[in-house]
């Protein structure tokens, strides 16, 4: 068979003296090189046609243009370069007309201002969502649209990265036109033959400047935005957004582009941007599992929630806004009460702060029904068990589901750490066994780990991917194992922060480490929130499978002993006190750890906290390689998403491997080579690093793999 040429990605037309220009780039229409060489000779031959009076561009498929290909990122760049397409653009002496539906962000929205009149569909998606890839708009965006939608408007939309709607972006004037069919090259086409027909003018955003008249307006916009961004220490790329708005109100156009270029180069080249851009594409690559490319997901629609506890509660919540229909099962009428008013209250949170009508509440509540018999999931698609950790309270639980569900239903266990093989192995039906490991709050976390047994049937798994989906949540592939990806590696490198305070740190300063490496609070804080009884209750059960030989730090248990269990007691490793937010150091920690250090005969010395940062990084990273190599976590980016999603690992650092990857991996194994000679049992290199260094590879190398 003949090789058929590919489609060009910009296409021309020419009829009645307005040109179609249409970008064909699947899935998203975004500007590769191919696209912006595209768009450079469909400009530079359409400028030259006397024929053509008029320019329309638009997009195919489901979208305008979805941005600049992120995928070219730190690749050498190409030309032409974005800024100079837009440029070509706007300096057209044609009337040009962007003609948009779906998404039109970043380089597409750039696109788009560069274009001398707007017109989208209602229900197109615009914004500026740079922000979020570690970049600011750097195709001219920071300088064209504050000269529409003035310096407010554009430092929101930059800064948020949101996506407003047609009808928002009317009323910034970011576009002119809303238009009433879908048909968007026919719109396009109109919008510009009513246009030359008004014999409206070129009018080119870069000369445009009635939106910043009001210089002090724009000032004062421009000030509160640079105090807001100060307040939200860690992010490089925001800081520089609001220096290019600044270059837009003090500089002539030409002066601000170049401006903006020179800022955007550095976003470009930070390790921000290298991170989130990972994070982007790993969030992605998460939703594709072997079984989701092999199997169909099994239908639901009506689904069981066993336990009205918090976590429970929290994912009946979660299924009842993703419009699912739930029925809770509890042991009595007093605890299936409670597990209601739970779950009821989450409701009159979103009343009081306005976000929910009582009717809201009300035909949300009317999918929520309860019950003490098992019975009444006959006909549940789903059943997610959330009761008590213990194996054979979980087993007595899916002895009922097994005799109950039907055929077919998917049994699903929210335990965080207990053997699901065992769990499975103990029905009729292991196959429709799986784990949905939900984080707390379960309604508003976003991970779910998707925790998969050896004789689950892929399509099982497949429904458990679909249903994160429809709860709008991350959804990572987990094999069995204790505490699966997340709370395996958490395990260790609490262990780490444990042994650096028995050592000589104080909680306190390794809490003030890990928050300044990123994260929303430190490991001890986290305690203290989350309850210590419940990492004192994992180390109880697994104290006796413990290596005798290795480090055991009891200072925590010395805690809890004392019921410290942190926020909910009043005291843990902090003090809190009524009425306060945020707890202060617990003086009363200090002499236990004084104690503990001298029973376990420790001089105690100090760290710098670069040192407390490479410890407790080398011991979540070497941990992350072992679950990679063991097969818990498919890749490298499944322990990334997983620690980003469920842990607060900082997103800008792109999770824990591709962080290793930046740093250089030799870096990370000389690190734990080096603490290997204090504690050789706990610091045990991974192979799978070793192997990797060895062969001059990273992380990044397995996740295309
Ligand atoms: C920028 O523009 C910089 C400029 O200012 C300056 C330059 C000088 N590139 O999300 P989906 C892929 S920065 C390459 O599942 P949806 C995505 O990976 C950019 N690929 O679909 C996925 O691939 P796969 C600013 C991209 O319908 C597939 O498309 N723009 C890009 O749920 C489908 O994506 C943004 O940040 C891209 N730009 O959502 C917008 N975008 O199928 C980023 C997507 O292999 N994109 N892909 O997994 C989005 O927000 C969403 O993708 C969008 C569609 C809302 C468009």
């Amino acid at each position: 068979m003949e090789p058929t040429a590919a489609a060009p990605v910009v296409q021309t037309t020419v009829s009645d003296h307005i040109a179609l220009v249409k970008i064909s780039n699947p899935p998203v229409n975004a500007l590769s090189t191919a696209v912006r060489q595209g768009l450079q000779q469909a400009f530079t031959e359409l400028n030259q046609n006397a024929d053509v009076h008029a320019i329309v561009v638009t997009g195919s498929g489901a979208n305008f243009i979805a941005g600049a290909d992120i995928r070219e990122f730190g690749l050498p760049p190409q030309a032409p370069a974005l800024p100079d397409v837009c440029n070509q653009i706007e300096a057209s002496d044609k009337l040009v007309i962007a003609a948009i539906h779906g998404a039109a962000l970043g380089g597409g929205l750039e696109i788009a201002l560069s274009a001398h009149y707007r017109v989208a569909v209602e229900t197109a998606k615009i914004g500026l969502p740079e922000v979020n890839l570690g970049l600011l708009p750097g195709a001219g965006g920071t300088q064209r649209a504050p000269r529409l939608a003035g310096a407010a408007a554009a430092l929101d939309l930059m800064l948020s990265g949101r996506h407003a709607g047609a009808k928002e972006a009317l009323r910034l004037g970011l576009i002119d036109h809303i238009a009433t069919s879908d048909d968007i090259a026919a719109e396009g086409i109109a919008y510009a033959r009513s246009l030359l027909a008004d014999g409206a003018p070129i009018r080119r955003t870069g000369e445009q400047t009635a939106a910043l008249d009001d210089r002090a307006a724009q000032q004062a916009a421009i000030d509160a935005a640079r105090a807001d961004v100060a307040k939200k220490k860690g992010l490089f790329s925001p800081a520089k957004i609001v220096d290019c708005v600044q270059a837009a109100l003090d500089q002539p156009f030409a002066e601000g582009l170049a401006t903006e270029r020179e800022l955007f180069t550095q976003c470009l080249n930070s390790p921000q941007r290298a991170g989130l851009v990972h994070v982007f594409f790993a969030e992605r690559e998460v939703t594709k599992s072997p079984e989701t490319q092999s199997a169909k997901p099994r239908p639901f629609q009506k689904v069981g929630v066993i336990g009205g506890g918090t976590m429970g509660a929290g994912i009946a919540v979660s299924l009842l806004d993703a419009g699912l229909s739930v029925t809770m099962i509890e042991r009595d009428d007093a605890a299936l009460a409670l597990g209601q008013s739970r779950v009821a209250k989450v409701y009159d949170g979103a009343i009081a702060k306005g976000r929910l009508s009582e009717e809201g509440k009300a035909a949300i509540l009317a999918r929520f029904h309860g019950s003490t018999s098992y019975d009444a999931l006959a006909d549940a698609d789903i059943v997610i068990e959330a009761v008590f950790e213990d194996m054979g309270v979980k087993k007595a639980v899916f002895a009922e589901l097994d005799r109950v569900c039907k055929p077919g239903a998917v049994l699903a266990t929210n335990t965080s750490y207990l053997d699901i093989n065992e769990v499975a192995n103990s029905v009729s039906r292991p196959q429709d066994v799986v784990g949905l490991h939900f984080f707390s709050p379960a309604n508003i976390m976003k991970l779910l780990e998707i925790v998969v047994p050896a004789k689950v049937s892929a399509d099982v798994v497949a429904t458990g991917f679909a249903l994160a989906k429809k709860l709008k949540k991350v959804p990572v592939r987990a094999g069995v194992c204790d505490g699966f990806i997340g709370n395996r590696i958490l395990a260790v490198y609490r262990q780490a922060a444990d042994y650096m305070m028995e050592d000589g740190a104080s909680p306190f300063e390794i809490d003030a480490m890990v928050r300044a490496f990123g994260y929303p609070m430190g490991p001890y804080e986290m305690s203290d929130l989350a309850g210590g009884d419940i990492g004192w209750a994992t180390r109880k059960r697994r104290a006796a499978t413990r290596d005798p030989k290795a480090r055991y730090v009891h200072i925590a248990d010395k805690l809890c002993e004392r019921g410290w269990f942190g926020q909910k007691t009043g005291q843990g490793w902090y003090v809190y006190e009524a009425g306060t937010r945020g707890g202060k150091p617990n003086p009363a920690v200090d002499p236990i750890i004084a104690e503990e250090r001298a029973k376990a005969g420790v001089t105690p010395r100090t760290f710098t906290r670069e040192e407390l940062e490479r410890r407790y990084v080398a011991a979540m990273v070497n941990e992350g390689a072992k679950v990679v190599a063991e097969g818990i976590a498919l890749r490298p980016l499944d322990v990334d998403v997983t620690l980003v999603y469920g842990y607060g690992f900082p997103r800008y650092k792109g999770g824990p491997m591709k962080y290793a990857d930046l740093v250089g991996l030799p870096q990370i194994l000389a690190d734990i080579e080096a603490f290997a000679k204090e504690d050789p049992l706990f610091w045990q290199p991974a192979p799978l690093l070793v192997k990797l260094v060895q062969e001059g590879k990273n992380f990044d190398s397995l996740n295309k793999a």
